[in-house]
């Protein structure tokens, strides 16, 4: 018998089918289905990787039928939807927040069971997508998380690299850099579109024409193509129903190339231009907070945003939508400078192609873009060289320069006579050569821009970006950063979250403000006592990870403390570097006595971008330093180093609920935020800290008395600067710092090599762009006072239980909330 054929309008053609049962003998049938059918094996002659793939598309399955739901749900109604444009997304493993956020971990793991697998063996295989390089990237994912989660309508786009960040190991202490080629064993989780091509086009020259009603145009004549392919992925909230997507490009080689290879006498020349054009989305440029400015990395950036620009127009609208509504469909979030060029795009769009006039069409561009700067580090801010520009988007050279007369004419009227001025806001750069700012394109197109803490907006205001902020002072907002309490308290933390929702219930996870409530449990004995089993379990696991990840064998109860985040100066991995030296400088030369000294582990994790000698060199010195320390008896055990390779987010899951001390002891007014602080935090760490960043919030929540503070302020800094820093006055003037560093210049650590240690202690004394050595007194004095506090467990705990009690503010839904309401001006709730 046939069957009926499907109308597009009969129910089943619409979709969706439902999703599959939440039981087990379901959750079975349907990883079957995807082992036997999908895999092509039967359970009994399935690989681990076999079963992990069939498990992550049975929970995609899941998904799916929610995603379909979702997307069928928002195209009946025409609101205005977020367009998070961002180069980077770290999303961490996937599997566990799928099964999280459809509530489905009870029934996978019976499921499984009964086939005779463990589910956390399945976990184990999976390779976290590595696409970004730190808080940054971390961010954005905790913000399609965040949206997800509270039902506001959000794409994020950005770039599908078949390398992400390098798997970092150590050779003889030093950093060795291995490609990620996470994609090998195949990607569950996305769906591929091969067949959606978006054109993108670079080079050539443009023309100028007059159409036919008589109005002047410009033509690009483009030099060289590329396919943009659409790669989806699932965002799912948190057990709502709600499926955003994540839409990642790929870049492939046009038929033009193919048909180059074709016709050419040099086949081997013609593939390789073909591999030219796909290079585009190879790999993940590694440097964080620090621009390249290499030509591929503004292809990358352009290319993702054209293919970006183009979909949310073309492939998200009705087929009748006008471009002049595009203020009321879609706001893009810049996340830094990475994604600016997507406003010349924009302008090219309208003007271009949809014949726009440039006041209209710089009218409505001006209402869709809003952008987030993540740094003060003037070095950190992105230019790019006119003459690049020009040979590689010769189009956009010319909006951009229109673009700026236009503004500068503004800045004129404002301010007459002060070409000073005009100069210095200039979107065109004149030295050390002629570029384009790409932070005041963007601060001069966008509707908002913001911060990511509060002290780092007013820096902005009053420093880096002050000229423009006296233009436009409304235009200026601060949105304090966020971090997902899904991800990194309720999976990383099963046993904290257990004790929370046994305490107080399961709304926290959804609504992390309610976490005060476990205020009152600070001064509960029997609370507390949990708390520190919680604790102590965490660094169970802790110690079971390193030694099977690392074979690094943790001593048993000691202090734990962590400083983990990337490999950078103004983060001063070398201040903490000096601490631990000096403890065992005073030990060895028997000025302190080890008894008296905290049993403590340090662990560090970080990555050094590959370049970037004297982070290096940093990072070989705390391996050379970990390596004699370790082994010293002298120590009797009361100092241990830890330095596990290649920090990522899925060992931040497993490292931070067992941390007791967080260190966020950049020097002030460099980091701009920081989110590892606000991890550690709801994990009940108390944090040692200057006064940088969210730890000013952070400290003023949790209060002064749970919080080690230290250091010069920024006010301070400053003044220090202008009056002329010698970081060797206080190398001469302070006995302990002095023979430190005189140890580590030595060459004790480095096996007698003094030349093996002399760029570090080098610049230290003649240079410390930083000031580590300003605050190393400073910082000795608060590792005292973590000693002394440690030493009285019920006090340590009560400030830690207050620690999280009191961080619920630094929920990335607060954050959403926050760029929602001052904004983006979205609704929630689908
Ligand atoms: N950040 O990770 C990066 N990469 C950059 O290129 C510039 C800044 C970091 O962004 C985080 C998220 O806003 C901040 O918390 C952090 O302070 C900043 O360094």
């Amino acid at each position: 018998e046939r069957g009926a054929s499907l109308e597009p309008s009969h129910p089943l053609a619409r979709g969706p089918v439902a999703s599959p049962p939440h039981s087990v003998d379901a959750f079975v049938k349907e990883f079957l289905r995807e082992l036997n059918y999908g895999q092509g094996v039967p359970l009994s002659r399935s690989s681990l990787n076999d079963q992990y793939l069939a498990l992550a598309r049975t929970v995609r399955g899941y998904l799916t039928a929610r995603w379909l739901e979702t997307a069928r749900k928002r195209r009946s109604h025409t609101e205005r939807a977020v367009g998070y444009l961002s180069a980077e997304y770290l999303l961490g493993r996937q599997l566990d927040n799928a099964l999280l956020a459809t509530d489905l971990t009870q029934i996978a793991e019976d499921a499984l069971h009964a086939c005779g697998i463990e589910l956390d063996a399945l976990r184990q295989v999976e390779v976290e997508p590595g696409l970004g390089n730190g808080g940054l990237g971390r961010l954005a994912a905790c913000f399609i998380d965040s949206m997800a989660t509270m039902g506001a309508p959000c794409i994020g786009y950005g770039l599908r690299y078949e390398y992400g960040i390098f798997k970092q190991t150590f050779v003889d202490g030093r950093q060795i850099e291995i490609p990620d080629n996470w994609l090998s064993m195949g990607d569950p989780w996305e769906i591929a579109h091969p067949e959606m091509e978006v054109p993108v086009h670079f080079g050539g020259h443009t023309e100028r024409y007059v159409d036919e009603a008589g109005r002047d145009r410009v033509k690009w004549i483009h030099g060289w193509d590329v396919l943009g392919i659409r790669y989806n992925y699932m965002v799912p909230g948190y057990q709502n129903g709600v499926v955003n997507t994540l839409r990642l490009w790929r870049a492939r080689a046009t038929r033009a190339f193919d048909l180059d290879i074709f016709n050419a006498g040099d086949y081997a020349q013609a593939v390789r231009s073909q591999t030219f054009a796909e290079n585009i989305s190879k790999v993940l440029y590694p440097e964080d907070s620090t621009p390249q400015g290499k030509e591929l990395r503004l292809q990358q950036q352009y290319f993702f945003v054209a293919c970006s620009l183009y979909d949310f127009i073309k492939h998200t609208q009705p087929t009748d939508f006008d471009v002049r509504d595009l203020p009321e469909r879609i706001i893009f979030q810049l996340n830094d400078t990475h994604p600016v060029i997507a406003i010349p795009e924009l302008m090219r769009l309208l003007v271009d192609d949809y014949g726009l006039e440039w006041e209209d069409a710089w009218g409505i561009t001006r209402q869709c873009f809003a952008y987030t700067c993540h740094t003060l580090l003037p070095e950190a801010l992105e230019v790019w060289p006119v003459s690049l520009m020009e040979r590689l988007l010769p189009r956009h050279m010319e909006i951009i320069y229109r673009i700026n007369e236009g503004f500068l004419d503004e800045v004129r009227e404002a301010y007459p006579g002060d070409e000073l001025r005009v100069r210095r806001m200039s979107i065109i750069g004149d030295h050390p050569e002629r570029s384009v700012r790409m932070a005041h394109l963007a601060t001069v197109a966008s509707v908002k821009v913001n911060g990511v803490a509060e002290l780092h907006s007013q820096l902005l205001r009053d420093k880096v970006l002050n000229d423009f902020a006296e233009l436009w002072p409304d235009k200026f907002t601060n949105v304090t950063n966020g971090v997902t309490p899904r991800r990194f308290v309720r999976q990383a933390n099963p046993y904290l979250s257990k004790l929370i929702t046994d305490t107080i219930g399961v709304g926290w996870v959804a609504n992390l403000d309610r976490l005060e409530e476990l205020e009152v449990y600070a001064e509960d004995e029997d609370f507390r006592e949990k708390f520190r089993a919680v604790k102590a379990a965490n660094k169970e696991r802790i110690t079971r990870v390193l030694q099977r990840r690392d074979g690094i064998a943790l001593p048993e109860g000691h202090l734990l403390d962590v400083m983990v985040k990337r490999l950078h100066e103004y983060k001063r991995q070398s201040l903490k570097l000096l601490h631990i030296v000096t403890l065992y400088d005073g030990i060895i030369s028997g000025r302190l006595d080890p008894a008296s000294v905290t049993p403590r582990t340090v662990v560090f994790g970080a990555k050094a971008a590959p370049g970037y000698r004297m982070a290096k060199e940093t990072i070989y010195l705390i391996n050379s330093a970990a390596t004699v320390i370790n082994a010293d008896p002298r120590v009797e055990g009361r100092l241990f180093m830890a330095f596990p390779a290649n920090y990522n987010v899925t060992l931040a899951e497993r490292l931070i609920p067992a941390a007791d001390l967080s260190e966020q002891i950049s020097l002030a007014g460099k980091e701009a935020s920081g989110t590892g602080n606000m991890k550690f935090a709801l994990n009940g760490a108390l944090t040692i800290g200057t006064d940088d960043g969210a730890n000013v919030e952070i400290r003023r929540l949790v209060g002064d008395d749970n919080f080690f503070l230290f250091g010069m302020d920024e006010p301070q800094v400053a003044e220090l600067q202008a009056r002329g820093y010698r970081p060797a006055d206080y190398y001469e003037t302070n006995e302990n710092l002095r023979s430190a560093i005189n140890l580590i210049a030595s060459g004790h650590f480095t096996g007698g090599d003094r030349d093996a240690a002399g760029l570090f202690v080098g610049d230290l004394l003649s240079n410390d762009a930083f000031l580590a050595l300003a605050d190393y007194q400073s910082y000795m004095d608060a590792q005292a006072r973590v000693e002394a506090y440690y030493a009285d467990q019920e006090a340590w705990t009560k400030s830690a239980i207050l620690n999280v009690a009191r961080s619920g503010y630094f929920s990335s839904d607060r954050s959403m909330r926050d760029y929602i309401d001052r904004i983006w001006h979205v609704k929630t709730g689908v």
